[in-house]
């Protein structure tokens, strides 16, 4: 059964290029409430530990690298079918694959620098939102 319960980041690139606040309003007119929210930075250790599913593949140090490089934005998001509904708005890993009208369309720039994370399973969405936000930053 799907849970109401999502996490993103916005991610260095669109940090650094100043789109928190589109990123944020796309969010929220697509029906998401905000249930926790910072900036912050992630040091390697943390997005070694975040991405470990990826360990193995080539471009692993690559996203370690480009994920720590400076601040992002940690969400943890509710809607009805949150983790499904919001991979629906941030669109497809690539870029040049992205619907119009989702948020990688608009603000991804490549493959490695695609603007936001979401979650891709309710477990995720969990184990995500709880690597960032203590309960009593959760409302
Ligand atoms: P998503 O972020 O859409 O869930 P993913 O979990 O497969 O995608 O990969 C995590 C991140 O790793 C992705 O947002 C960008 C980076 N990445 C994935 N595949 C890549 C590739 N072939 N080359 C470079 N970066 C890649
Ligand atoms: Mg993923």
């Amino acid at each position: 059964m799907a849970t109401n319960r999502t996490f993103t980041m916005i991610k260095p690139d669109a940090v650094e290029k100043g789109h928190i606040g589109g990123i944020l309003s796309m969010i929220t007119e697509a029906g998401f409430r905000i249930v926790s929210l910072k900036l912050t930075q992630l040091t390697v250790a943390d997005a070694q530990e975040f991405y470990a599913v990826h360990a193995e593949r080539p471009f692993y140090g690559e996203l370690v690298s480009f994920m720590s490089r400076g601040p992002i934005v940690a969400a943890i998001l509710e809607k009805d079918n949150a983790v499904e509904d919001f991979r629906k708005l941030i669109g497809a890993t690539n870029p040049a694959n992205a619907e119009e009208g989702t948020i990688r369309k608009k603000y991804a720039t490549s493959m490695g620098e695609n603007a936001v994370h979401g979650s891709d399973s309710d477990e995720n969405a969990a184990i995500e939102g709880a690597f960032h936000f203590a309960g009593r930053e959760q409302f």
